[in-house]
């Protein structure tokens, strides 16, 4: 089973506008509204990918009744911590295959809804293989917290697939308890280092970081120029096939999902990556944040290229 962590789930709502225009009306009538929160995204995915897969986080009021329903209705394990507060929207606006996200921050955590988390996924991590902790941490969590859910990984030997950024991705890094992958795109990369990544030579050079050292996969993804992977000493250049972008978000979710799903199926490094990496271009295919046509997986993967570069 792999078991998924969304500590900050929300009601995803995406706007697809032919024209966005600031400080003036703009009117939409394509609209879709998802179960999101990267976590939830990755969770879609391997759903999608018929993996054994459960879901925990917070949730509460009725943006949390209508996660709690559509997760149901697609069989995946509800492990959610039910809170008096009300689960966020997140907006997505599509315009011209580009994304611009409006995110509430969602409900404060009470420090007994926090321990909590903590005691069940003492419990659910016994039965996982794997867990991914996806996004950003809601408000009353303290900073350490991934480190703690790393710690009780840790001492399981689940591997953790870590997506998050800045702060909390470099505090983390500094903790006892490392994941097992993160996957920061470039801009993050050099928001944690503190310089500016723009080529890839950069990103090769970046990745190679002895911040780095202890992560033994560390997966940056370059939008439609593909993406770097290190694995432990080795590091690989993936180029991606041309495609039509219908909606980038949750890309980088469906990354998290694929590799995940890759190691449940042990799949060997240039596999793995190759499998990871499709999810994120299927993503980018869809309408839907957070969805892949799976009748497009064996395509894709042949599509990709993947190169030794060190
Ligand atoms: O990656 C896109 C997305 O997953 C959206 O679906 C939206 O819910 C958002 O990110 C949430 O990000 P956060 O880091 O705040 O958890």
């Amino acid at each position: 089973m792999i078991l998924t962590v969304t500590l900050n789930p929300s009601v995803d709502i995406s706007y697809k506008l032919k024209e966005f225009n600031i400080d003036t009306v703009n009117r939409v009538s394509d609209i879709s509204k998802t179960v999101g929160g990267k976590g939830l995204n990755v969770t879609r995915v391997l759903n999608q990918l018929h993996e054994d897969v459960a879901a925990t986080g917070f949730i509460g009021g009725s943006l949390g009744a209508f996660i709690r329903n559509e997760i149901t209705k697609k069989n995946i394990q509800d492990k959610f911590i039910k809170i008096d507060g009300e689960t966020r929207n997140c907006i997505a606006i599509i315009h011209e295959g580009k994304q611009t996200e409006i995110l509430e921050s969602g409900p404060t955590i009470s420090s007994e809804d926090s321990d909590a988390l903590l005691y069940n996924f003492n419990t659910f991590i016994k039965k996982a293989e794997i867990v991914t902790i996806s996004g950003s941490l809601p408000v009353g969590l303290p900073e350490e917290y991934y480190e703690k859910l790393l710690g009780i990984a840790m001492n399981n030997n689940t591997p953790v697939l870590l997506d998050t950024k800045g702060e909390l991705l470099s505090k983390t890094l500094q903790g006892k308890s490392m994941p097992f992958l993160i996957k920061p795109n470039s801009d993050e990369l050099g928001e944690l280092l503190g310089k500016n990544i723009s080529t890839l030579y950069e990103v090769v050079e970046a990745i190679d970081n002895p911040l780095f050292n202890k992560v033994p996969w560390v997966v940056v993804t370059l939008g439609s120029k593909g993406a770097i992977v290190k694995h432990q000493d080795n590091i690989y250049r993936v180029r991606i096939p041309k495609v039509d972008i219908l909606n980038p978000v949750g890309s980088g979710d469906s990354v998290i999902a694929g590799f995940a799903a890759g190691l449940h199926r042990n799949l060997k490094e240039v596999e793995l990556i190759k499998f990871g990496i499709t999810m994120g271009v299927l993503n980018a295919m869809e309408e839907e944040t957070g969805c892949i046509n799976s009748d497009n997986i064996e395509w894709c993967r042949k599509e990709i290229m993947v190169e030794k570069v060190l």
